[in-house]
């Protein structure tokens, strides 16, 4: 079994990495990834000289390169990780998230064509649901939500998952599409809440909350998102989108706030800056298909999973410190600086 991960080198891409290299140590795992700003090789560094373990540096819309690949590799399955990931940079910059979003998921699926492929996953996002209100704690998004989004980022994934459907629907493309709420562990890029808030609190910098700090997303740890991939990827029904969650309704104060207390920092730490443009106000999934079909329940507890977490950042400092010395602290300032 050889399955092409894109976005390897990324937060997610490479947790699924590690999980897959490990429970399927047979299975063959090329990683092609452009290495953006958001990726990083030192995040394989422990899988390199797995010899089941190949890196390909490389860009999912760069059509002669991904068609190299396959004829190379000769891949049973395609993960598709690879994408801009950030809504607020999507806000500022939208033209590459639909070059990579759109137009590269587009390439990869005509590669699975012309070549032949198993399965095709697509690694989607609740964000293409839109939001929900704060008083209909009652209201979830299945997969029969309708698609309704809000900033160019969470457009740009929806426009993927549509063609990869109609990929299916018009070629018989064998795919799936799985729709995850917001993750966090290891490797996550600390242009993001939770790291970002780890990360300048420990370096007791101000902790930019948006607006009021009431929004909630719905968290998962990383290594739950990996597992119900690698059961979708294996057991999902062709055609099918899987919502991925775990009934973990957070506001982001309150994440704020816990990371403070776990760090033995001051909440006065924390500064209100002005919100982000059309803000979603509430995620929540309904993770009930792919718990009936395949079996899927999260793991990891919040609790636990943010104490692992914080540990990892500090027992990791040079990872991120690395990243935020670097180009990253341009867009630090841009972003953030008289917010
Ligand atoms: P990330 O930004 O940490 O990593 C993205 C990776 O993709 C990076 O390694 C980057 O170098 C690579 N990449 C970007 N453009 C590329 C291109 N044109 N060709 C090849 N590689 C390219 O993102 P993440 O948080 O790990 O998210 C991974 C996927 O999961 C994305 O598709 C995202 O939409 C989806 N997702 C993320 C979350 C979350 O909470 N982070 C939740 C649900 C879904
Ligand atoms: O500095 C910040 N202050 C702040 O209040 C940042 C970076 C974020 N926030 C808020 C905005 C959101 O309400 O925290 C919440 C989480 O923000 P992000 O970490 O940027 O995540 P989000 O916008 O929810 O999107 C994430 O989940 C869905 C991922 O980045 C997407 O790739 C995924 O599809």
């Amino acid at each position: 079994m050889t399955i092409i991960v894109t976005g390897g080198a990324g937060f997610i891409g490479s947790n699924f990495i590690f999980h897959m290299l490990e429970k399927y140590p047979d299975y063959r795992i090329v990683c092609l990834d452009k290495l953006t700003y958001a990726g990083n090789l030192s995040t394989l560094a422990s899988v390199m000289d797995n010899p089941q373990f190949r890196f390909v540096k490389g860009d999912i819309c760069d059509r002669e390169a991904v068609y190299n690949l396959f004829e190379e590799e000769e891949p049973d399955i395609v993960v598709n990780y690879a994408a801009e990931s950030h809504v607020d940079r999507s806000i500022e910059n939208p033209g590459v998230f639909l070059e990579t979003n759109i137009m590269g998921t587009a390439t990869m699926m005509d590669a699975c064509r012309k070549y032949g492929i198993e399965r095709y996953h697509q690694v989607s996002t609740d964000e293409v649901y839109g939001d929900l209100p704060f008083d209909r704690p009652d209201l979830l998004f299945d997969e029969e939500t309708p698609i309704h989004t809000s900033s160019p980022y969470s457009s740009s994934k929806a426009s993927a998952d549509l063609l990869v459907l109609a990929y299916h629907r018009t070629y018989g493309l064998p795919v799936t599409v799985s729709r995850c709420s917001n993750n966090y562990g290891p490797y996550h890029f600390p242009e993001k809440l939770i790291p970002l808030m780890i990360a300048n609190a420990l370096n007791d910098k101000p902790l930019p909350v948006y607006g009021e700090g009431i929004n909630v997303r719905d968290w998962l740890y990383v290594e739950d998102h990996c597992k119900a991939v690698d059961l979708v990827i294996h057991h999902g029904r062709v055609g099918e989108v899987y919502n991925i969650g775990g009934h973990n309704e957070m506001r982001n104060i309150d994440i704020v706030k816990m990371i403070c207390d776990a760090l033995d920092k001051p909440y006065s730490l924390i500064t209100y800056v002005t919100d982000r443009k059309g803000h979603d106000m509430r995620y929540a999934i309904d993770p009930s298909k792919i718990h009936t079909e395949l079996g899927w329940l999260p793991e990891t507890k919040f609790e636990d999973g943010i104490k692992k977490t914080i540990s990892w950042y500090l027992d990791n400092r040079e990872w991120w410190e690395t990243i935020i010395s670097g180009e990253y602290r341009n867009y630090y300032k841009a972003m953030y600086v008289n917010r």
